[in-house]
């Protein structure tokens, strides 16, 4: 074999890419060996229903894919460098003796209310911000966990694994807790990037249950024989941490050359902010409820998290249940005629859970005072221009609350070929926007793999360089 292949399983909160990535020093190149639907289920619990992820299904597609993505190598005369894992943050499975008992919930089943008032009740917020520096929201690890000890569902539990460690657990039997991920727990101390014995305490969780942590670019282990069978390797393969969390993962392949960027990385969610050196603890920024992450390469992704493109999927969702379904393309371009279209508050709480979309946004419209949309057009205009304006206050806040400023906005992921969100996020912040990669996630992943792979050297920088150097950007000018 003459070129390496790294592989990228990329899982994302609508579906999940197995990906092939080979990377030189000025390029990185990517392709898709296979695409599965992650459709989560939702079933009775004896008192109420409950939203679980179909983790096995999902686990088989890594598996198919990373059994083609193999297949592919070998046609090649290519060997498979490494693998890396990413997912959405904050779920996890819970263990006993190496065995996953039970099925990790979804962080939109509704359980996190009772764990949010559970945990606050022993740790105010402005406590665990000062150790965390997480904005809240119901669906962090914390509360979900709390809501968990409340129901005894940690009774015997001995250890807990987020998505991809999950993942990398059952394709290397060895257990890590990678630590972009581990920060949108709440358990992180975003000083020290450890966790807070201190505050798994406070709350009374079991701090053993929580695994050794690893950051990005280590080596986690490698395939079981087992695995290495079932999907067709001729030798094991080594497992990577990568940015686990796929926004810190996202975040790695900003195609910028300077420093004075914001970001939006959109997908299901839209995550908003800024890259910085430290963490912002004050409490102006907590009150603006801002969230400090940790990034790749003790980087702090400091940022907020918008309702994003889960507005638009849902409303989709319900019209074709509706039996009238609606093509997106099509709808975005009939959008782009609509005038005068309702701003509403994206972040309320009520449009979180899965439900009764365009009802939930009509009562926000109503309540602004807004004209309430009619028509499928209008509602996506309405979604558009909602999310682009939360958009512009947010990084104005995060200049603000940071001490920093930008001179554009890069967006990457899903929502950057919505020329419409680009276009209307460029006119409402008056900066010029950058959009693209598409698939951001999946080139963080596997550039972090190829510098753990000695493929590359350097810096974030280095690797944003070559995102830059191989990869077609639009740019969007703001327009008044
Ligand atoms: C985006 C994301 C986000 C988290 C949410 C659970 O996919 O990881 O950063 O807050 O999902």
């Amino acid at each position: 074999p003459n070129e390496a292949m790294l592989i990228a399983v990329d899982l994302g909160a609508t579906s999940g890419r197995v990906i092939a990535g080979t990377v030189t020093a000025n390029s990185v190149e990517l392709r898709q060996t296979s695409r599965f639907a992650n459709a989560p289920v939702t079933i009775w619990e004896g008192t109420t229903p409950a939203r679980h992820w179909s983790i096995l299904d999902l686990y088989r597609g890594a598996i198919e894919g990373l059994r083609t993505a193999v297949r592919e190598a070998a046609a090649a005369n290519v060997s498979v460098a490494s693998i890396g894992v990413d997912s959405w943050g904050v779920d996890y499975g819970r263990l006993s003796n190496g065995r996953m008992r039970d099925i990790p919930y979804h962080y939109r089943d509704e359980r996190t209310t009772a764990g949010v008032a559970a945990a606050h009740a022993l740790m105010p917020h402005a406590e665990l911000y000062a150790i965390n520096g997480l904005q809240h929201l119901p669906i962090n690890t914390v509360y979900q966990l709390m809501a968990d000890l409340e129901a005894g569902n940690l009774e015997g539990i001995d250890s807990i694994l987020q998505i991809p460690d999950l993942f990398n657990y059952w394709l290397t039997g060895v257990q890590r807790a990678e630590t972009t991920n581990a920060s949108t727990t709440g358990l992180l101390d975003i000083r020290t990037r450890e966790w807070s014995r201190p505050l798994v305490e406070r709350l009374g969780l079991p701090f053993g249950m929580l695994p050794q942590l690893s950051t990005p670019g280590e080596t986690i282990g490698s395939l079981l024989p087992s695995v290495t069978d079932e999907i067709g390797a001729a030798s094991s393969v080594p497992v990577v941490s990568v940015g686990s969390h796929d926004t810190a993962s996202a975040v790695v392949a900003i195609p910028s050359t300077s420093h004075d960027f914001a970001y939006i990385s959109s997908g299901t969610w839209s995550l908003v902010g800024l890259e910085l050196d430290a963490p912002v603890l004050t409490e102006a920024s907590r009150k603006a409820n801002f969230t400090n992450e940790a990034g790749v390469d003790n980087t702090v992704r400091y940022l907020k998290n918008v309702m994003g493109m889960w507005l638009l999927s849902e409303c989709l969702g319900e019209w074709e249940r509706a039996g009238t379904p609606q093509d997106l393309v099509s709808l975005l371009r009939e959008a782009e005629t609509v005038s005068g279209a309702a701003v509403f508050d994206v972040d309320h709480p009520e449009l979180l859970p899965a439900g009764p979309m365009t009802r939930r946004i009509a009562a926000r419209c109503d309540e602004a005072g807004q004209p309430i949309p009619s028509t499928p057009a209008e509602f996506v205009r309405s979604i558009v221009e909602s999310l682009a304006a939360a958009y512009a206050v947010h990084i104005n806040d995060a200049c603000e609350l940071s001490g920093s400023s930008v001179s554009s906005i890069h967006i990457v992921g899903g929502g950057s070929q919505n020329a419409l969100l680009c276009q209307l996020t460029a006119n409402q912040t008056g900066l010029p926007v950058i959009a693209g990669p598409v698939e951001g996630t999946a080139m963080g992943n596997v550039l972090v793999q190829a510098r753990s792979a000695g493929i590359v050297s350097g810096d974030v920088e280095t690797l944003r360089a070559i995102v830059s150097a191989s990869t077609q950007l639009t740019r969007y000018e703001p327009q008044r």
